[in-house]
């Protein structure tokens, strides 16, 4: 294992900025796949004056906020000793994982579409659990995310996310299989949900997925990124740029707010978004939040609630990767009947997974909102009052890593994999 001196960390923090404004200004229209040469020249011209914080940073648009705390909060610093650790590295992009276990988390590979299992004690690293799905692995699809079911001590139920081929092109795909008492395998796989329709592309998957507490799931969905597959972000019929809701069979929940409606899917919960790869709920409000990830600039917290829409791509507080104006370029959501993001990133954030610190073990986190952030190569820290954003910190910015996702342990300490191959896990010090 590799201890990580935290005031080192700070100190590179300058550098990965400026390597973000460059990853992020280069046009690349692959946005979440655009910096894997970002990290090129590193450590040089550390500038001691610079300020990194969101508040700081030039804006890549014009757009206005529709209210104050809606972007660049104020910059926040934690001031607990933390010990960052890498737990376990050499491994390929790591996009999901869970807890399953105390200190033992199931881990998706993507592109190899294995499902390790990792100990956060002794860094051990499993060999594949077999019975995995056949997944499409091209561009930004593979094994995705990974959860278990609410009864999984009885059940041994894992559920998975996947780029799944059928006919027409590739779909966000849902499976489940049990994990065998011995964690070699998963048995009797079945895929339970696919967000259709297809489309021939590689891009924009979404694929996060959580339990409520009525043992239901959220799937998020992407949009497929290409104009003008993405319109249907929009459309009721179909399965893209979407929150959806249904139970551990794939069966729409009889709640869901389109039920009613002859025209519309009735797994959809909510709509017009972009590219979603994070969800939690608030441990205190339990309102459902997602982040999505925006074009250039524009990356979107919102709180979910069912029938609303989010607004992609008809309005955003982003531009297109070209440097175009979206749409008719209109970035207020709410004058235009769509429902305003709680907060969003300009310059981009490059937001993948999240997770609420719902843990005690270091108390000024509690109730923050942790964010892992690609081409950016830093975890966002959110600070919530009341559903406003009222600070935000970087945490983890020299270290180079596009962060997939966050979860914190039982224990309390935050986790992050990388796309990199790495394990991280931070934690109070001593
Ligand atoms: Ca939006």
């Amino acid at each position: 294992m590799t201890k990580v001196s935290w005031s080192r960390l700070m100190f590179f923090t300058m550098v990965m900025f400026v390597l973000t404004l460059a990853a992020c200004g280069n046009g690349d229209t692959s946005d979440e796949e655009s910096t894997d040469n970002s990290d090129a020249d590193t450590e040089e011209s550390v500038d001691e004056g610079a300020d990194e914080s969101a508040e700081s940073e030039p804006k890549v648009t014009e757009f206005e906020p529709a209210f104050p705390e809606q972007t660049r909060a104020p910059a926040v610093e934690t001031e607990a000793e933390l010990d960052v650790e890498v737990v376990a590295e050499g491994l390929g992009v790591s996009w999901g994982m869970e807890e399953f276990d105390t200190n033992r988390l199931l881990v998706t590979q993507r592109d190899s579409a294995e499902l390790l299992i990792v100990d956060l004690e002794d860094g051990s690293v499993s060999d594949p659990i077999e019975g995995t799905p056949e997944v499409n692995s091209e561009g930004q699809g593979g094994l995705l995310d990974v959860t278990i079911a609410p009864d999984f001590d009885e059940s041994r139920l894992v559920f998975m996310t996947f780029a799944q081929d059928i006919e027409g092109g590739t779909v966000t795909a849902v499976g489940k299989g049990v994990l065998s008492d011995d964690e070699a395998s998963l048995e009797d796989f079945e895929v339970i949900f696919q967000a259709e329709p297809a489309y021939e592309g590689n891009l924009h998957y979404g694929g996060r997925i959580i339990f409520d507490d009525e043992d239901n799931l959220f799937l998020t969905t992407g949009e497929r990124s290409d104009d003008p597959i993405r319109e249907r972000a929009q459309d009721l019929d179909a399965y893209l740029g979407k929150v959806i809701h249904i139970t551990q069979d794939g069966e729409a929940v009889d709640t869901n707010p389109f039920i009613e409606d002859e025209d519309a899917l009735d797994g959809i919960y909510s709509y017009g978004h972009r590219n979603i790869q994070g969800v939690d709920f608030h441990p205190e409000t339990g309102d459902l939040w997602i982040v999505e990830f925006g074009p250039q600039a524009g990356d979107e917290l919102n709180i979910i609630e069912p029938g609303n829409n989010y607004g992609w791509p008809i309005v955003s507080y982003g531009i297109e990767y070209s440097g175009e104006l979206i749409n008719d370029g209109i970035s207020e959501h709410e004058a235009q009947g769509f429902v305003e993001p709680r907060y969003y990133w300009d310059p981009t954030s490059a937001p993948s997974g999240m997770s609420f610190y719902d843990s005690d073990a270091i108390p000024e986190w509690e109730n923050n909102l942790f964010i892992g952030g690609l081409a950016s190569s830093y975890i966002a820290r959110v600070v919530i009052e009341d559903d406003l954003i009222v600070g935000e910190e970087r945490l983890l910015t020299d270290e180079g890593e596009r962060f997939r996702d966050i979860l914190v342990t039982e224990d309390g300490a935050l986790i992050a994999i990388t796309d990199g191959g790495k394990i991280y896990k931070i934690a109070a010090a001593g």
